[in-house]
């Protein structure tokens, strides 16, 4: 199961030290600009090896499409890219060939298909979401020309909290924070865990702009669930919120209802999906990221001959998933409601008409 999406869908392809990774989309509509630089500047948010907060790991990351692109325009045919690996150091691993690290999917893949590419995790390492990465620029290269605008910040690191969610100061920010008076606090944790050969956890904030009414397929295809489905698929994510998300469970039915007047909603608790369906509002989803399982502090686990072993890694990780991770979520975002609109465009018999000429 290595595809996701229905309509817009992508397979993604490859392992963290295999000779490349990559993504094949299908579904993709004919005649949408192809704009690589932006494609290469995506790539270039999540890429590692940036600053001392990211895993010193460097990778270019540069994609190279290989079909599906003519003359600058989709020509609705599947889209393949490629992003070969550079910066393998698979001698990191040789010490963790046999055991099972912890935190990690060493020990459900062993068990579950009886082999493993121990180098990295192989399939398992988040390097993978570098061609989600890709593939999400596409999509949001279609929503570009809805005016659908998706974008993603850092709204705590290790239990610290953004005050005011500030998307303009994302980009100058090493860590994407989205509050500029906490995110000293917030790179101080992080240089403290890695410090220590720790790591930290950290939440995400997806926030979607002018996404048309009508997005989500009740019952069992609603928005939420497509987005919490697209979320949970990503390394590290443990736990999603919509709108108010865990904090709507403590409030009374008056305080959390979005009351309705002729201009639209009053406020947004709901995180912009009622019923499963996209009401128009600003969509807010919250992504929550574990610790980085892979540090430098001695752990017991136990050998695939089941012995009981005490360990300590070797190589190069984030100290904190969340940041390169939030650009890989807002990705997902795009690909969601890509998927998703393709999907609408036939709930209503007059879209059917007006695209047949009756
Ligand atoms: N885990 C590590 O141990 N070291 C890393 O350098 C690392 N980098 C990651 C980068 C990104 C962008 C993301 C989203 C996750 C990263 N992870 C890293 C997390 C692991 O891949 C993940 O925790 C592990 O495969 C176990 O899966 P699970 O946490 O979803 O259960």
């Amino acid at each position: 199961m290595n595809t996701f999406g229905h309509k817009f869908r992508f397979t993604t392809f490859g392992e963290s030290h295999g000779k490349a990774l990559g993504c094949v989309i299908d579904g993709v509509p004919a005649g949408i600009k192809i704009d690589e630089e932006f494609i290469q500047n995506e790539m270039n948010r999540r890429k590692p090896g940036q600053n001392k907060y990211a895993t010193a790991r460097k990778e270019s990351d540069s994609v190279e499409i290989l079909s599906g692109v003519f003359e600058g325009l989709t020509t609705g045919t599947p889209i393949s890219m490629v992003i070969f690996n550079e910066n393998q150091k698979s001698k990191d691993y040789s010490n963790v060939k046999d055991l099972f690290r912890p935190g990690h999917a060493d020990y459900t893949y062993f068990n579950k298909y009886g082999i493993r590419d121990y180098r990295g995790g192989g399939r398992s390492s988040a390097r993978e979401t570098a061609a989600r990465v890709a593939a999400g620029a596409i999509a949001k290269l279609l929503l570009k020309e809805l005016d659908i605008e998706v974008q993603s910040g850092i709204c705590e690191i290790d239990g610290i909290k953004a005050k005011n969610h500030d998307f303009s100061n994302v980009q100058d920010s090493e860590i994407y924070a989205l509050d500029k008076n906490m995110e000293q606090e917030q790179k101080d944790a992080i240089l403290k865990a890695k410090n220590s050969h720790n790591s930290v956890g950290g939440v995400a904030l997806i926030n979607i702009k002018n996404c048309p009414i009508g997005l989500g397929e009740p019952l069992y295809f609603k928005l939420d669930s497509q987005f919490a489905n697209a979320m949970m698929s990503i390394n590290a994510v443990k736990a999603i919120e919509i709108g108010d998300g865990f904090d709507a469970v403590n409030k009374k039915g008056y305080e959390n209802n979005d009351e309705i007047r002729a201009k639209g909603f009053k406020s947004n608790h709901s995180g912009g999906i009622l019923g499963g369906i996209s009401n128009g509002e600003d969509i807010d989803l919250k992504v929550y990221f574990k610790p980085t399982p892979s540090i430098f502090i001695k752990q017991e686990t136990i050998d695939i001959y089941n012995n009981e072993v005490e360990y300590e890694l070797k190589g190069r990780h984030d100290p904190c998933v969340a940041v390169r991770g939030s650009v890989v979520a807002e990705s997902m975002a795009a690909l969601v409601l890509a998927d998703m609109l393709l999907l609408n465009m036939s709930s209503k018999i007059e879209n059917i008409k007006k695209v047949y000429d009756k």
